[in-house]
């Protein structure tokens, strides 16, 4: 089917299916068991809402020093693979040969959200960026190119697959809230994303 199109992003409803969602968050469990959610803080200090792992390559952090990609988990220790699966969905949704190289992990309880932003940390946005949502909806915000400007939402729901490419690759986008209790994919509750990306 084709995806639904906001603001240059394509957005497929229901890519995964129920039984897909499943073995999806195994997947992610064992990831999160080699490599634990953490809580970044931002530059200033402020702890983000958002919980974070990650998978491949890269992962993603942010501390006193700024954000950035990081070979390694806080731990000290190199983030597990990208689950196959990942990978196979990335070659299915952006029919590139071409892996990701970062698959971060958010987890988003009942109260956490992420400001508007773009992703600009990599150094080609000639790559699209995927994000896949799993477990509880969650109320994504699609700006601009730039700051500012009127901006729409969709609700993402488990199994629903975004891409942003093309124009849209540095479209500002965030997560303003999870309608908690909307999934019961996740036996604590909550929301996770992955989103993926080529970094270098
Ligand atoms: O959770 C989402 O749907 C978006 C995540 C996101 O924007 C990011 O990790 O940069």
């Amino acid at each position: 089917m084709a995806p639904l199109m906001l603001r240059g992003v394509a957005i497929h409803k229901s890519y995964l299916l129920p039984e897909a969602q499943q073995s999806l968050f195994e997947a992610v469990r064992t990831v999160v068991r080699a490599a634990p959610f953490f809580r970044p803080t931002t530059p200033r200090g402020k702890a983000m809402s958002v919980r974070m792992s990650a998978a491949g390559r890269y992962g993603w952090i942010s501390d006193a020093k700024g954000y950035r990609y990081s070979r390694t988990h806080p731990s000290g220790r190199d983030w597990p693979d990208i689950p196959e699966q990942v990978l196979t969905l990335w070659r299915e949704v952006t029919g590139l040969d071409r892996a990701p190289e970062c698959c971060l992990i958010n987890y988003y309880d009942a109260d956490a959200r992420m400001g508007l932003h773009q992703d600009r940390d990599e150094a080609d946005f000639g790559w699209p960026v995927v994000s896949v949502s799993l477990g509880d909806d969650g109320l994504f915000r699609i700006g601009n190119l730039t700051r500012g400007g009127t901006t729409q939402s969709i609700w993402l729901q488990s199994g629903d697959v975004a891409v942003m490419g093309g124009d849209a690759r540095l479209v500002y986008h965030g997560v303003d809230r999870i309608r908690a209790g909307s999934s019961k994919l996740l036996p604590k509750g909550g929301r996770i994303n992955l989103t993926l990306r080529v970094v270098e």
